[in-house]
C-alpha cells in the first residue's frame, strides 16, 4: 500500500470504513476480535451530543432499539462509551438502501415492491404495538440484508409513548418533507401511528413508480399536493394497488386506513408471509445510562498501519461500481454517495477534485487521504458537505468515493455532475467504458471490464 492510515480498536472491535455518514454520526464497518462478527457501528461524538442538547435524543434512540426486537428492523446488539465518544453496536446489514435499487434498477415489479412492503408494514406494525413509532420512514432509512430482507434503520427521530401530550397525539414535526403526512405539516397533533402508516404509503408508490408521488421544487406548493393527497398513480400500477394507495393516502387521519384494516385487503395478502421470531422478555436500560455518567468506558486504541480492504468490504462496495443507470434522469431519486475507480497517484486524484471543487464554491479540509469540502452557500437543507476518501484497491488502481456528509441530497447530486466534468482526466475507463453505451460525456463513472 502507498500510504499510512490509523486502524482504531475500541473494546473488542475493529472499527473498518465508513458505511454512511449524518450530521451527528457515523456508522463504521467493524469486527469483533473474539468471536470474528462483522458488525456495524454507529459513532458518536459526546461533546457534540451535548453541546447540540441532543443527549435526550440519543437515549430515547437507543431505548428505542431495545424494545424492538423484529428480523425486518436492525438489531441493537450493545452500547459502550469512551471518554468521547458514544458507540453504538448494530447488526451489520450488507445490501445498502432499498433507495439505491431504485436509483440503479429503475421501479419494481409489483410482486417485488409488494414482498418489500409486507415487511415494511409487519415490522411497523410490531413497533406500534410496542408503542414506537418511527417517524422518519423513507427508502433511504430501509436496509437490505444480503437475502434481499428488508431491514428499517434510523430510529433517531422516533418517539416513544411517553412524549404524547395530554390530548394523546403527538406534536413535533418531524421526518423528511416527501414523505411527512398532511396532518403532521398541519402540526395540530398527530397518531404517530397513522402517520408512520401515511409515509409507508408513499413508500409503496416510490417503489412500484420509480418516483415521489408528491413532489414539488417549492416547499409550499409540496404541502399544498401532500395536503390535497393530490397524486396520479401511473397506468402501469394494477387496479388493486391504485385501490389500497388510495386508501393509505387519505388525507383524513380518521378515515384512512388502518393497519389491521391492511393485513385484510387482498390485494396485500398475495403471498404475505408474516416473519416468525420470538419475543425479548427481559429489556435492560441501565447500560444507556451507565454510557452518558461514564460508568463503564471502553478504550480506544490506534494503531498505525496500512488500510487494506478486505473481498469482503470490497464486495460489499462494488454494486455502487456501475454508476450507469444513475446519471440516467431519474424523477426526484438521486443517490447519496458515488464511487469511481482512477488510476493515477491518490494525491493527484485529491488535488484534481480540489482543483475542480473551488470553482463550485467549496471550501477544503484535508487530512489523511480523506478531504471535506464544504459548500459555501447555504442550501434546501444547510450547507453541502462532501466527504471524499481515497482507496487503494489493487497495485496502482485507487478507489474514490464521495459521500453527502450533508446537506440535500439533490443539491449534492448536481454537485457531482459539475464536479465529474472537472475531474474527467483522471477517471480510469475500462474498455466497456469506452464504448459509452450507456453514458452521457462527461460523467464521471466506472465500470467492471
Ligand atoms: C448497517 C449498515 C448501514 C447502516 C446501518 C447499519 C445503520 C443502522 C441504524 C442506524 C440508526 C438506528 C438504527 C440502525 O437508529 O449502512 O448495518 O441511526
Amino acid at each position: 500500500m502507498s500510504f499510512q492510515s490509523v486502524r482504531t480498536k475500541v473494546g473488542k472491535y475493529e472499527l473498518g470504513r465508513t458505511l454512511g455518514e449524518g450530521t451527528f454520526a457515523k456508522v463504521k464497518f467493524a469486527k469483533n476480535l473474539d468471536t470474528g462478527e462483522n458488525v456495524a457501528i454507529k459513532v458518536l461524538d459526546k461533546e457534540k451530543v451535548l453541546k447540540h442538547k441532543m443527549a435526550e435524543q440519543i437515549k430515547r434512540e437507543i431505548s428505542t432499539l431495545k424494545l424492538v426486537k423484529h428480523p425486518n428492523i436492525v438489531q441493537l446488539y450493545e452500547v459502550l462509551g469512551s471518554k468521547t465518544k458514544i458507540y453504538i453496536v448494530l447488526e451489520l446489514v450488507t445490501g445498502g438502501e432499498l433507495f439505491d435499487r431504485i436509483v440503479h434498477q429503475g421501479r419494481l415489479q409489483e410482486d417485488v415492491a409488494r414482498r418489500y412492503f409486507q415487511q415494511l408494514i409487519n415490522a411497523v406494525d410490531y413497533c406500534h404495538s410496542r408503542g414506537v413509532y418511527h417517524r422518519d420512514l423513507k427508502p433511504e432509512n430501509l436496509l437490505l440484508d444480503a437475502k434481499g430482507n428488508l431491514k428499517i434503520s434510523d430510529f433517531g427521530l422516533s418517539a416513544l409513548p411517553q412524549q404524547l401530550w395530554a390530548d394523546g397525539l403527538l406534536h413535533t414535526t418531524c421526518g423528511t418533507p416527501n414523505y411527512v403526512s398532511p396532518e403532521v405539516i398541519n402540526n395540530k397533533g398527530y397518531d404517530g401511528a397513522k402517520a408512520d402508516l401515511w409515509s409507508c404509503g408513499v413508500i409503496l408508490f416510490v417503489l412500484m413508480a420509480g418516483y415521489l408521488p408528491f413532489d414539488e421544487p417549492n416547499l409550499m406548493m409540496l404541502y399544498k399536493k401532500i395536503y390535497r393527497a393530490d397524486f396520479t398513480c401511473p397506468s402501469w400500477f394494477s387496479s388493486g394497488a391504485r385501490n389500497l394507495l388510495l386508501r393509505i393516502l387519505d388525507p383524513n387521519p380518521t378515515t384512512r386506513i388502518t393497519i389491521p384494516e391492511i393485513l385484510e385487503n387482498e390485494w396485500f395478502k398475495k403471498g404475505y408471509r408474516p416473519a416468525t421470531f420470538e419475543e425479548e422478555e427481559n429489556i435492560n436500560l441501565d447500560d444507556i445510562e451507565a454510557v452518558f455518567n461514564e460508568e463503564q468506558l471502553v478504550t480506544e486504541e490506534k494503531e498505525k498501519k496500512p488500510v487494506t480492504m478486505n473481498a469482503f468490504e470490497l464486495i460489499s462496495m462494488s454494486q455502487g461500481l456501475n454508476l450507469s443507470a444513475l446519471f440516467e434522469q431519474q424523477q426526484g431519486l438521486v443517490k447519496r454517495e458515488t464511487r469511481f475507480t482512477s488510476r493515477h497517484p491518490a494525491k493527484e486524484i485529491l488535488s484534481k477534485i480540489e482543483e475542480a471543487a473551488k470553482p463550485l464554491g467549496f471550501n477544503i479540509k484535508k487530512h489523511n487521504y480523506k478531504m471535506k469540502l464544504q459548500g459555501e452557500k447555504t442550501g434546501r437543507k444547510g450547507h453541502l458537505s462532501v466527504a471524499t476518501e481515497v482507496f487503494e484497491v489493487a497495485p496502482s488502481l485507487f478507489m474514490v468515493e464521495l459521500r453527502k456528509a450533508g446537506g440535500d441530497t439533490l443539491e449534492y447530486h448536481k454537485f457531482y455532475k459539475n464536479l465529474s466534468t472537472g475531474i474527467k482526466d483522471i477517471v480510469w475507463k475500462s474498455d466497456v467504458d469506452m464504448e459509452g453505451k450507456h453514458r452521457k460525456s462527461g460523467d464521471a463513472s466506472s465500470s467492471r471490464s
